[in-house]
């Protein structure tokens, strides 16, 4: 049997739940997920030290003012058990699951030109049409598994931390070696040193992190956030980030060695790596202001790592603080003064092989039981490109997109009409709070639909043209950022051999929104409806 619906949503994540919430008090919604649970990110990352790293008072829903004054977060930053409990009382609060399919991925989807309607396909066998479909797929779901050769003759365990195993393991007669050191392998070292017999951390490139300084939620910072929650919401949608912070009004280079110190000294103890980016005016667009910010932070490595060489080799050196995602952490640089824990630099060694007992480096070779792959994701694009998608005149997307993407503001892609994104390729992504971005994006989104509804239009698609004025955008401002002088998921440099052009916009959410909501008012300049 044949469903047709209006709106087909692709992931139950934190954007797949709101926009399911939002599209279906008007619309007949269906919403597949490929995991057995909503979550979406917080469902598949339950590796030890799971944790959001922006605060939960902030990383959290703003669309229901009984919700976020009901919901209780036990601590400032809150670990994956608790963000996957908070994506199932959403599911249940707001009667979601009746339209959501777990366990169900879209397998491909194909759009029928002459009725403007998606044919979707999913893994369970389900075949749906639909009038829109709402992609949001998550920028890092597709694990990146660099491929080493020896891999089948490795008599140990591999784990990718995003398929961690859902029951507890006992790890304390293991060697776990750990490859990565991002936000993830930042936040899993501390709790595998701990549970491990030994760890040895895989380190390519330093990263640059700062403390959390995590603790139970106190009351009185709680009822502060919950009393000013509307005003709070506002003002964190022209933060650059999404994310609450005061920016510094000098230039680092007008500031005396005491002010830079006083300024960084607070940073540091804010909670908040964001604020380590506005500490002063120029820290994401001068590299000499940058040089500021990082040498404070190699200067705290320095005065956390007892052993002064492997201080050194922490020390990021090759790249500007915020040009990748800065870290925060809970006892990063201190797991490395234990004696079970030993740091590895495969950069100037890199990993050649798995062998049949660990692995080897162009240097030596490690005995491991267990390997912990931190090793990210192929970001971005990956969920989509993994669906079989064909728009208009049978144009695949994974051809279109083989060079890389190109997309109208991160919503749509031309050729593809109706197919409307999330978090989609040339948006500010992680360089955003995800929540609240998701939802002012799902916001525009169902305005759009609400819109052609409204109007009698039954196809939006947008044009050539309009991708490339937005790709222009994009690159063109991250060429006054700081973000171009390093390698990272944001322009694809994480995986070998694709083209580097930046995925991510790194102009900032008030931009963004702000030259979306131009492209509404001006009649929805750039998308191409009928
Ligand atoms: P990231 O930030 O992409 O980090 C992946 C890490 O894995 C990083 O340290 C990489 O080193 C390392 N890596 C990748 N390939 C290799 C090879 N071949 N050899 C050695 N090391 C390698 O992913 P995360 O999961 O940590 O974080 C993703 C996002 O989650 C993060 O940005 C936040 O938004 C939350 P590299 O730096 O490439 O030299």
């Amino acid at each position: 049997m044949t469903e047709t619906v209006d709106v087909v949503i692709i992931g139950a994540g934190f954007s797949g739940l709101y926009a399911t919430y939002r599209l279906s008090k008007q619309y007949k919604v269906i919403c597949f997920e490929k995991g057995a649970g909503v979550g979406g990110t917080w469902y598949w990352n339950r590796y030890p030290g799971a944790r959001v790293d922006i605060q939960s008072v902030e990383y959290s829903y703003s669309f229901d003012d009984d919700l976020q004054q009901d919901w209780k977060w036990p601590e400032y930053f809150s670990a994956q058990p608790d963000l996957e409990r908070y994506a199932n009382h959403v599911a249940d609060r707001f009667n979601l699951r009746e339209h959501i399919r777990l366990s169900n991925a879209v397998e491909s989807l194909r759009f029928d030109a002459e009725n403007d309607l998606w044919e979707v396909r999913t893994a369970a066998g389900d075949y749906v049409r639909c009038r829109y479909i709402i992609a949001a797929t998550g920028a890092l779901s597709i694990p990146n598994e660099p491929p080493w050769p020896g891999r089948e003759d490795y008599q140990g365990v591999i784990y990718h931390t995003t398929d961690w195993p859902r029951e507890p393991m006992d790890l304390s007669d293991k060697r776990v070696g750990l490859i990565g050191t991002g936000s993830t392998g930042v936040q899993a070292a501390p709790i595998l040193a701990e549970q491990a017999k030994s760890l040895t951390v895989f380190q390519r490139t330093p990263a640059y992190s700062m403390p959390s300084g995590n603790r139970a939620m106190d009351e009185e910072h709680e009822r502060d956030w919950k009393e000013n929650y509307p005003e709070r919401r506002k003002e964190i949608l022209n933060t650059w980030g999404t994310s609450m912070v005061t920016y510094g009004e000098k230039s680092a280079h007008e500031c005396s060695e005491e002010e830079r110190t006083q300024v960084l000294e607070k940073a540091w103890n804010s909670k908040s790596a964001f604020q380590m980016q506005v500490a002063f005016t120029d820290v994401m667009t001068d590299m000499d202001a940058n040089e500021v910010v990082a040498e404070f932070i190699r200067n705290k490595i320095r005065g956390i790592v007892d052993d002064p060489e492997t201080a050194e080799r922490l020390c990021p050196k090759t790249y500007p603080v915020g040009g990748k995602r800065m870290c925060i952490d809970n006892g990063y640089y201190q797991t490395f003064n234990r004696d079970n824990v030993s740091l590895v630099d495969v950069r100037s060694a890199p990993i050649v092989e798995l062998t049949k007992t660990g692995l080897r480096t162009a240097e030596g070779e490690y005995d491991l039981d267990i390997i912990v792959m931190a090793t990210g994701f192929d970001a971005v694009t990956g969920s989509l490109m993994n669906m079989d998608v064909e728009g208009i005149d049978g144009i695949k997307l994974a051809e279109k997109w083989k060079e890389g993407p190109t997309t109208y503001l991160g919503y749509m892609i031309a050729g593809f009409p109706n197919l409307l994104m999330v978090h989609g390729p040339m948006t500010p992504g992680a360089q955003a709070q995800m929540i609240t971005s998701g939802e002012w994006q799902v916001d525009y989104l169902a305005e759009l639909i609400d819109s052609m509804e409204a109007d009698g239009k039954t196809r939006v698609d947008t044009t050539e043209e309009a991708e490339q004025w937005w790709y222009e955008e994009t690159q063109n401002v991250a060429m006054h950022m700081v973000h171009r002088h390093a390698d990272s998921w944001y322009n694809a440099k994480n995986i070998e051999g694709k083209k580097g052009d930046f995925m991510i916009y790194v102009g900032g959410f008030p931009r963004f929104t702000e030259l979306s909501r131009k492209a509404a008012e001006n009649d929805w300049e750039g998308f191409d409806l009928r």
